[in-house]
C-alpha cells in the first residue's frame, strides 16, 4: 500500500504542495488525497488570483515608507526626508486662501493645467530657455515631481527599452523605469581620482564608461541637476557631453530639475534642454514643492516640445485626469509675482538660496568638528557625510543582508535621537559597497533644528 507521505507527493505538486499539506489531515483514506487535490487546486487558484501584478514584482521596499515613520517621533532631531521646517513665503499662503475663497476655482479645472499656472510656467520657462513655451502644448501640470516623472516614463518608455540612469539617483527612477517594462542601465558618479572629497563638484561621470552605456534599445537618459543626494551641478562641458550622445544615438532626455533654483555662490544652473539639438528630444520636470517650500502641495511640471508632452498629457487623462485647483491657483501667483523680480534679491528663485547657504556652511562645520567628512553640495538641500571615521561598530546588530548605511541610521535614530536617510537607497546593488560609508542629512532646517542636531554630534562620544 503506497504510504501517506508519498502519496502526497504524488497528488501535489508546487504551490499546491503547501494547501495540501495543510488541509490533507482533513481528510482521511485514498479518495481523501483526491478530494484533498480538488480542494488544495481551488486554493491556489484563489491565491493566485491576489498575487501583484508582474510590473510591482520586487518594488514593495521603499526609502521613505521604511524611515518617515521613525523620524516622526518628536524626540528625533529630523535630518532624514528633504522638506522644509522653515515658513513658506506668506504670499503664497494668502494666495491659496484667496484661492479657495473663489467658488468657481474649488472646481474642477483644465485636466493638463490651470490656465494660469501653465501661462506662468510658460512665461518663466520662456525666459530661462530664452525661448516661446506654448503654455498650452508644452507644459503639462501633474501631482509633484513624481507625477510628471511617472507620466513621462509611462509615455515614452516601451517594454524592452534601456534607460541609462547616473548614480546616485532618486530612488524612485529605477522602480518607474522597471514598472515601464524596461531595464535601467546604471553608471556611477565617481569620486576625482578616488580622492576623499569635499565638494559635490569633484564627481565626475566617466566618458567612456557612458558612451559605453548607449546601444539601439537605450530610449532615454535620467539626470538630475542639481542632484538629490549629491548636491552635484553637472556643468555645462558636462551636459554637453550627455548631448552629445543624446543626439548621437537619438536618444530622449528627462531632466529632473526639481533644485533648479537651489544653487549656491559660483555655479550655474544649465539646462540641457537649451543645449543644441536638444530641446526636441528633452522633458525638463519641475516641482511647487521644491520651488516654493510647500513639499505638502504636491504639484509638478513637465516642460518640452508638444511631439513629446502630448503623450505625457494622455497617461494624464487616463491616470489622474487633473490637479487640485486651488493650489494651481496659488503656484501660479507665486510665479506671476517672481517673474517680475527675476533678477532682483527679493526674488524667491535666487533669495532661497542666499537663506541657506550659510545653513549648509553651519551644517559642514558641525560634522567637521564632530570628525565626519561631509561633501559640500553646490546646489539642493542635502548633504553627503562620510560616517566611517567615527568608526562605529554595529556588528552587534542583526546581519540581515543590510548595508552599514542602514544599519547606521537606525541605531543613530536609536541610540543618538538624529534622523538621515541611507544614501545606498539610491543606487543599485553593485554600487552599494562604495557608497554605503555615506548617510545624507538635510538642510533647509530651522537654525533651531540644526543647533540641536550639532548639539548632537558634539557629544557623540558622551551620550
Ligand atoms: N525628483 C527629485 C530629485 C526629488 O528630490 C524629489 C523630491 N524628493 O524629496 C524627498 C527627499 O529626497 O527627501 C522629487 C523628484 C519629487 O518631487 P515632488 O515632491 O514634487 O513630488
Amino acid at each position: 500500500m503506497m504510504g501517506s507521505s508519498m502519496l502526497h507527493e504524488k497528488v501535489t505538486t508546487g504551490m499546491n504542495f503547501f494547501w495540501h499539506s495543510l488541509n490533507c489531515r482533513r481528510f482521511t483514506g485514498l479518495s481523501a488525497h483526491v478530494a484533498c487535490r480538488r480542494f488544495c487546486t481551488s486554493q491556489h487558484k484563489k491565491m493566485s488570483r491576489h498575487t501583484p501584478a508582474k510590473r510591482i514584482e520586487g518594488l514593495d521596499k521603499n526609502v521613505w515608507v521604511a524611515f518617515t515613520s521613525v523620524a516622526a517621533d518628536p524626540s528625533v532631531v529630523n535630518l532624514s526626508q528633504g522638506f522644509p521646517d522653515i515658513p513658506p513665503p506668506s504670499y503664497i499662503k494668502e494666495a491659496l486662501a484667496k484661492a479657495a475663497s473663489v467658488d468657481l476655482l474649488n472646481q474642477y479645472t483644465r485636466g493638463f493645467g490651470h490656465p494660469s499656472l501653465v501661462k506662468a510656467l510658460s512665461q518663466v520657462y520662456g525666459k530661462v530657455c530664452g525661448r516661446e513655451i506654448d503654455p498650452f502644448k508644452e507644459v503639462l501640470v501633474t501631482v509633484g515631481g513624481y507625477g510628471s516623472l511617472f507620466s513621462t516614463i509611462q509615455a515614452l518608455v516601451e517594454v524592452g527599452d534601456e534607460v541609462i540612469i547616473i548614480e546616485p539617483f532618486f530612488d524612485c527612477y529605477t522602480t518607474m523605469v522597471r514598472m515601464a517594462g524596461a531595464k535601467p542601465v546604471l553608471i556611477p558618479l565617481k569620486p576625482k581620482s578616488g580622492k576623499t572629497t569635499t565638494s559635490s563638484a569633484d564627481w565626475h561621470l566617466d566618458p567612456d564608461e557612458l558612451a559605453s552605456k548607449f546601444n539601439s534599445k537605450t530610449k532615454a537618459i535620467i539626470i538630475n541637476t542639481p542632484n538629490n543626494p549629491l548636491g552635484k551641478i553637472f556643468t555645462r562641458d558636462e551636459l554637453q557631453m550627455i548631448a552629445d550622445l543624446c543626439v548621437q544615438h537619438d536618444t530622449l532626455c528627462f531632466s529632473d530639475e526639481v533644485y533648479e533654483w537651489l544653487i549656491y555662490k559660483g555655479h550655474e544652473h544649465v539646462k540641457i534642454a537649451t543645449l543644441p539639438g536638444m530641446w526636441d528630444r528633452t522633458i525638463t520636470i519641475g516641482s511647487a514643492g521644491k520651488t516654493f517650500s510647500v513639499t505638502g502641495w504636491k504639484l509638478g511640471w513637465s516642460v518640452g516640445p508638444e511631439h513629446l508632452v502630448k503623450h505625457l498629457q494622455t497617461v494624464m487623462q487616463n491616470t489622474l485626469y487633473t490637479c487640485p485647483t486651488p493650489l494651481q491657483e496659488a503656484v501660479a501667483q507665486g510665479f506671476i509675482l517672481n517673474h517680475k523680480l527675476m533678477g532682483q534679491p527679493e526674488c524667491y528663485f535666487s533669495s532661497l538660496a542666499e537663506e541657506l547657504e550659510p545653513k549648509r556652511d553651519r551644517l559642514a562645520a558641525i560634522l567637521q568638528e564632530a570628525g565626519m567628512a561631509p561633501i559640500i553640495p553646490q546646489g539642493g538641500y542635502f548633504m553627503l557625510v562620510d560616517v566611517t571615521p567615527l568608526n562605529q561598530d554595529l556588528s552587534h546588530m542583526d546581519d540581515d543582508g543590510e548595508a552599514y548605511d542602514y544599519k547606521f541610521i537606525k541605531w543613530m535614530i536609536k541610540e543618538k535621537k538624529l534622523a538621515a536617510i541611507p544614501v545606498t537607497a539610491f543606487v543599485g546593488d553593485e554600487s552599494k559597497k562604495q557608497f554605503e560609508k555615506y548617510i545624507r542629512l538635510c538642510f533647509i532646517k530651522k537654525d533651531s533644528t540644526l543647533e540641536a542636531a550639532g548639539k548632537i554630534l558634539k557629544n557623540w562620544n558622551k551620550i
